[in-house]
């Protein structure tokens, strides 16, 4: 049976942990396969709301096993305090798996992060500043610690000291920064493992097994599309891949074993962090947006940036993620517009691209060409059936999918469980 994708199509915060929890009752392992506690996924059932960073969304749902694949980069102390505060609400993280091939984010790769991003000044990032980039600079360059170091001291010690022997160096000499203490290191180290040993396992053999006996595994990303190392607006990227070719590498599933590839899509877009943005709106209308749809990050509170929608780069997702079904997000935020633009494709130099620009040197240049679509007034946040919408939304959600690449099989309208229909 199943081992199903859900991808961030733009640039992260879609909405992917409503889009994970709303499968919760039909699947049986909800596995995160990159990115560490940059991420941010807001759940909100009921009365309560959650904003989960390293725990995968499937830990909301009692009878799913949550799993924390090799791809992921774990900050073990941000973990411990999730679950305790989970646990402090009523939820159990007990079931959860953390793969032992996962790396674990030193001090060293948050102090590193920071000062980097200092360095380069007007050039930076804009990171989450949690050590997710030094972390898996080191993985690549092989001195990174992995979670099964922590299963044996005498390793974990070898490699602290190891690494800090080179990354002292840097932070000293280049950054004018203290010295870090090996030996207090493998102490804090040490306390997490007694905690986080139950949980370790070999996650890939778990989850291949599961699929072998028809068990259902949701993959779920912690970025979006445009945010992979590979595929994003370089260097404007998260150090992972986001994308469902990152879903296999991230969780030991084989691509053969995958069904399908749900890619999450606002109905207009956002980013956090530098980068290139060709739809964004520096003006009134994109702090209308941010009110509104209350676009803030959820790990750093940082202002989202916003503007209109782009075919260009959903139809983007759809051809690196082999996207077969897009649910289609924040659909209500946009009610009381009179007109919405649709970014349809760009304008380069004078030249009309329908596809993103092979250099990021173009897609930095890239004007919008807008198509207007009709708005509608009416609050449609109590809607059950897409029959139930205005007939100007209907027309602008049929509109993105004919330009999108996939279907739009599922349409949020509020970011409640319950706030979501089902068109397919
Ligand atoms: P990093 O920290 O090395 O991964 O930062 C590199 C870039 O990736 C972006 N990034 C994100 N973009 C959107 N949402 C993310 N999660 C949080 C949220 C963000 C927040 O859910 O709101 O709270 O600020 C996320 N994580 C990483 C980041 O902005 C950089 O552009
Ligand atoms: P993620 O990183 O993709 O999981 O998304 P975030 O949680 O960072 O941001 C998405 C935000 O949109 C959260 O505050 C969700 O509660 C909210 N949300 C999700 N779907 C909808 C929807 O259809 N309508 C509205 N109004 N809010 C939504
Ligand atoms: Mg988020």
């Amino acid at each position: 049976m199943p081992a199903v994708v859900l991808v961030g199509a733009q640039w992260g915060d879609e909405g992917k942990g409503k889009a994970t929890d709303l499968l919760g009752d039909q699947v049986d392992y909800v596995v995160r396969y990159q990115g560490g506690n940059n991420a941010g996924h807001t759940v909100v059932i009921g009365d309560q709301k959650y904003a989960l960073h390293l725990l995968p969304t499937g830990v909301l749902s009692p009878n799913v096993i949550p799993v924390i694949g090799n791809g992921v980069v774990i900050d073990p102390g941000v973990l411990l305090s999730e679950i305790d505060g989970l646990q402090a609400r009523g939820v159990s993280s007990e079931r959860l798996l953390i793969s032992a091939n996962a790396h674990l984010i030193m001090p060293h790769h948050k102090a590193l992060d920071k000062v980097s991003e200092r360095y380069l000044g007007k050039a930076k990032i804009g990171t989450t500043g949690r050590g997710i980039g030094p972390a898996y600079g080191d993985k690549i360059y092989r001195m990174g610690v992995r979670v099964q170091d922590l299963l044996d001291p005498g390793i974990l010690q070898q490699k602290i000291e190891v690494a800090l022997g080179e990354k002292n160096q840097i932070l000293t000499k280049i950054y004018n920064r203290r010295t870090i203490d090996a030996n207090k290191v493998l102490d804090e180290y040490l306390g997490y493992a007694e905690r986080l040993k139950p949980h370790i396992a070999d996650t890939s053999l778990i989850l291949n097994r599961a699929l072998d006996e028809n068990k259902v595994v949701l993959l779920e990303g912690g970025q979006g599309n445009l945010l992979d190392i590979d595929h994003g607006t370089y260097p404007f990227v998260t150090s992972s891949s986001p994308t469902s070719g990152g879903a296999c590498s991230g969780s030991g599933i084989p691509p053969t074993r995958l069904t399908g590839v749900i890619g999450i899509l606002k109905a207009y877009t956002t980013r956090v962090g530098s980068g290139p943005f060709p739809t964004e709106l520096e003006d009134e209308m994109g702090d209308w947006l941010r009110t509104t749809g209350g676009e803030y990050g959820v790990t750093t509170g940082r202002n989202r940036r916003c503007g209109w929608f782009d075919a260009v780069i959903a139809r983007y997702a759809s051809r690196i993620n082999g996207v077969t079904d897009f649910f289609l997000t924040k659909l209500d935020v946009l009610s009381g517009l009179e007109r919405i633009p649709v970014c349809v494709a760009y304008e380069v130099d004078g030249v009309r691209h329908d596809e993103i620009p092979m250099t990021q040197t173009d897609f930095h240049h890239a004007k919008p060409i807008y198509e207007e679509f009709p708005g509608w007034q009416e609050d449609i946040s109590g809607a059950k059936t897409f029959e139930d919408l205005p007939a100007n939304a209907q027309a602008y959600v049929k509109a993105l999918e004919s330009m999108s690449g996939a279907r739009i099989s599922a349409i949020g309208v509020g970011p409640g469980r319950t706030e979501t229909l089902q068109i397919h």
